[in-house]
């Protein structure tokens, strides 16, 4: 009994230890901006730290996406061109296009802000801690187990 019940242990603890932190909860999502003739709409929008904005150039004109501070640029974007662009930092990302606009909110012009995702982060840990939790009352049921059969083996020998 003793020699199966050892490295079904070692076997259960290994696998609690090395289990991947599951999917992050990735609630990752994109947005859509519609880039027009001559504005963007919405012309600011707000996400959340991991989500891609995609802007889709819905006008006659030829447009551009362009950071006020040259994070990101789409280059000429023709009417049915699209450009996507996800955002790894919180903050608020100012953005003009070239032909129609400026930097610093001229013309032409959008924001997107940026928020730091505790809900996101907050629900994946959440998961994490229920996936775990059955595994968990696993190998403590198996070490009981363990542990009483050992305690009743040493009794009669
Ligand atoms: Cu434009």
């Amino acid at each position: 009994m003793k020699t199966w019940i050892k490295p079904l242990i070692a076997l259960l603890i290994l696998l609690l230890v090395a289990m991947p932190s599951k999917v992050s909860a990735t609630t990752n999502t994109t947005h859509k901006v519609e880039v027009d003739d001559n504005y963007f709409e919405p012309k600011t929008i707000t996400i959340r730290v991991g989500d891609t904005v995609e802007w889709e150039n819905e006008g006659q004109n030829p447009h551009t996406v362009t950071a006020d501070d040259g994070s990101f640029d789409s280059g000429n974007l023709n009417s049915g061109d699209s450009f996507s662009h996800t955002f790894t930092k919180a903050g608020k990302y100012a953005y003009y296009c070239k032909y129609h606009g400026a930097a610093g909110g001229v013309g032409m012009a959008g924001t997107v802000v940026v928020m730091s995702g505790p809900a996101q982060t907050g629900a994946g840990g959440m998961a994490n801690h229920e996936s775990l939790l059955p595994i968990l009352l696993l190998v403590v049921g198996v070490v009981i187990l363990y542990l009483g059969l050992r305690f009743k083996y040493n009794r009669i020998s």
